[in-house]
């Protein structure tokens, strides 16, 4: 067989490799709006994690939250329902047991205008075992209805949890308390100096209990919970955040 000839099969071989795993591994999945968030957990029982999809709404009432992708055990994932539809980004969306049965209930942001006012009254959205079927869910008022910049749940000694959010347009941090049963305290509030710009949780002293670590435009603050709720640690800056400029490079 000539070279030319070999090297002319060996193409078109490469070319059907290529194409057949094309056509094995790239799909595209179609969801109704752009989505903002994601979190996995596998709601249809099958061994296999799944994927709750968070959208932004904008203003419209009807239009998609949340898609729901099942996977096939394949590595393909289906989009199954993508129908719940609530007001407000879901920009953090949280998969957490906040009542204690051993089910992962799901955590969102909702809100509506009441009729005859210009208020947008915020609310968190739990889903109480949130699964492919299983769609209940009970709305806790946040308090106040500064935009809600991020979200995060930790679990409090006695099987309690904590829902914290931090507002970059209210300068505050606030938290709703849920006991061992699942029923939740009204909001508290902590306003702060400057805007927040992340909050997250760790266990900073290596004590076996979390901490919140807040970080504000210049200066990162620790918070610990006891029985009193938070407590700032003091110094307020115990890290000092310094920014160097030049004007040459
Ligand atoms: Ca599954
Ligand atoms: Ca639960
Ligand atoms: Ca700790």
């Amino acid at each position: 067989m000539h070279t030319w000839c070999r090297s002319l099969i060996y193409v078109v071989l490469l070319l059907i490799s290529v194409v057949i795993s094309t056509n094995t591994f790239a799909y595209e999945l179609q969801v109704p709006r752009q989505p903002a968030s994601a979190c996995f957990a596998d709601l249809n029982s099958d061994g296999f994690q799944d994927i709750i999809l968070g959208h932004k709404t904008g203003w419209g009432y009807t239009n998609p939250s949340i898609s729901i992708l099942i996977n096939d055990g394949f590595g393909r994932f289906n989009v199954v329902d993508s129908t719940l539809s609530f007001c407000g980004y879901q920009e953090n969306l949280i998969l957490h047991d906040i009542n204690n049965d051993g089910n992962l209930d799901l955590i969102a942001l909702t809100g509506y205008v009441p009729t005859g006012t210009s208020d947008f009254i915020q609310y968190f959205r739990v889903f109480n075992n949130f699964n492919q079927t299983n769609h209940t869910y009970t709305d806790y008022p946040l308090g106040r209805n500064n935009a809600v910049h991020k979200i995060i749940c930790m679990d409090l000694p006695f099987n309690e949890h904590a829902i914290c959010w931090i507002s970059n347009q209210g300068l505050f941090w606030g938290y709703i308390v849920f006991d061992d049963s699942g029923v939740a305290t009204t909001p508290t509030f902590y306003n702060l100096d400057s805007a927040p710009q992340d909050i997250t949780i760790t266990d900073v002293n290596q004590d076996g209990n979390s901490e919140i670590v807040l970080k504000e435009i210049n200066s990162i603050s620790i918070w610990s919970w006891n029985d009193s709720g938070f407590i700032e640690s003091s110094p307020k800056c115990w890290c000092k955040i310094i920014t160097h400029c030049s004007d040459t490079l």
